[in-house]
């Protein structure tokens, strides 16, 4: 079915939406929290674009500001989790949010009170029951010097309530047993990557489809339907000044590749730009193996699971590919906190798989 609507090009995410729900009239929800994102989008693409005109480079606060995970906060981070949060809470369809910006999942229909949220006076129905989490700006450490950052989202499914939860006053609990979800439960998971161009890269479970910020009209378009990962690429993409820390079959891998010692027998290129989304990208359309591996100051690498590493997975499989933590699967993995991290590897398939093969040898 997907493949009918994608037969075509000049189609937009809005029309492309419409015709998924035309044959899916399960997905209208899902439709109706892509046109929010796909607005969210579009002005965080503006302002990643105009933040050196106005101003909005740099830290967050006079001191600089420190979110639950010790990170330093950009202003644009800040302001990108504020506009997605705004933009996602309209449509009334989604119930917990969790983001790498919010210390915990929150309920998206009650403001920073705890109130709950009118539009143009009318109470906004608690009534949705979907849940998104999602990176509003990852790289952002990059940001000031020009180079691509993304947005990274999943949605899921809320679970099922058991009893011992109040329905009616939903708790922090239920915030996150809703968002503590493997990526096996995800309905939908993509990228915005702000780049050269804008581009919004998703699946629904059925394939993975990019459409392109065209900025002459304000929509997105699809260029690139159905995404497929080369089985096998030429390109490593790690962040080698952490090699000395990583695992010994990781070393050897990453050795033999470089030097034509690997499967192929050829030698393998490095490109590693820092921000995963752009890396993402890239890998999916050039094959090869991106990843950020455990290492000694890091156990679990540093993607966080929940918002960066399944979402990515969730994405890369549909496109063909594999996302392992060295030898299992992302997807497989219960998070059991909300910025849990997770080593990740992922790309093409014959790649993953090599590097995979070392892990297992080493035993
Ligand atoms: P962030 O969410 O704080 O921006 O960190 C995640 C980013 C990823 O985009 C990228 O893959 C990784 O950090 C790069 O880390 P490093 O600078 O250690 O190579
Ligand atoms: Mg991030």
């Amino acid at each position: 079915i997907h493949e009918d609507v994608c037969s075509q090009t000049g189609v937009t995410l809005s029309r492309y939406m419409m015709e998924m729900v035309r044959v899916n009239p399960e997905l209208e929800e899902i439709e109706s929290i892509f046109t929010s994102l796909q607005v969210a989008c579009k002005a965080l693409s503006n302002l990643v674009r105009t933040s050196s005109l106005s101003g909005l480079t740099g830290l967050e606060g006079d001191g600089g500001s420190i979110n639950i995970q010790g990170e330093e906060q950009k202003k644009l981070d800040v302001i990108a989790n504020d506009v997605l949060k705004k933009a996602l809470r309209w449509n009334g369809k989604l119930a917990t949010i969790a983001s790498e910006e919010e210390d915990e999942p929150v309920d998206i229909l009650k403001d920073n009170m705890g109130n709950p949220i009118f539009s143009n006076d009318i109470l906004v129905e608690a009534n949705g029951h979907y849940v998104a989490v999602f990176d509003p700006l990852d790289g952002s450490s990059n940001i000031d010097a020009g180079i691509p950052v993304g947005t990274i989202f999943g949605i899921f499914d809320q679970p099922e309530c058991p009893i011992e939860f109040d329905n009616m006053k939903r708790s922090e609990d239920r915030c996150l047993q809703d968002a503590l979800q493997p990526g096996t439960n995800l309905v939908a998971a993509g990228y915005c990557l702000y780049s050269s161009a804008t581009t919004f890269v998703f699946t629904l479970g059925g394939g993975v489809h990019g459409f392109t910020l065209d900025e002459r009209i304000g929509e997105f378009v699809l260029t690139h339907p159905n995404i497929k990962i080369p089985p096998r690429g030429k390109i490593y993409s790690l962040n080698e000044a952490n090699r000395w820390d990583w695992d010994s079959p990781l070393q050897k891998y990453v050795t033999d590749i470089q030097q034509g010692l690997g499967d192929t027998k050829t030698r393998y290129s490095s490109r590693y730009i820092g921000s995963m989304v752009a890396d993402v990208h890239r890998t999916l359309q050039y094959g090869g193996i991106f990843g950020y591996p455990a290492d000694k100051k890091n156990p679990d690498g540093k993607l966080r699971l929940l918002y960066e590493a399944a979402p990515m997975a969730f994405l890369v499989e549909q496109a063909g590919g594999l996302a392992l933590t060295g030898k299992h699967r992302i997807a497989e993995i219960p998070p059991v906190r909300v910025h849990q991290r997770v080593p990740c590897i992922l790309g093409s398939r014959e790649d993953v798989l090599e590097m995979r093969r070392y892990y297992v040898e080493s035993q």
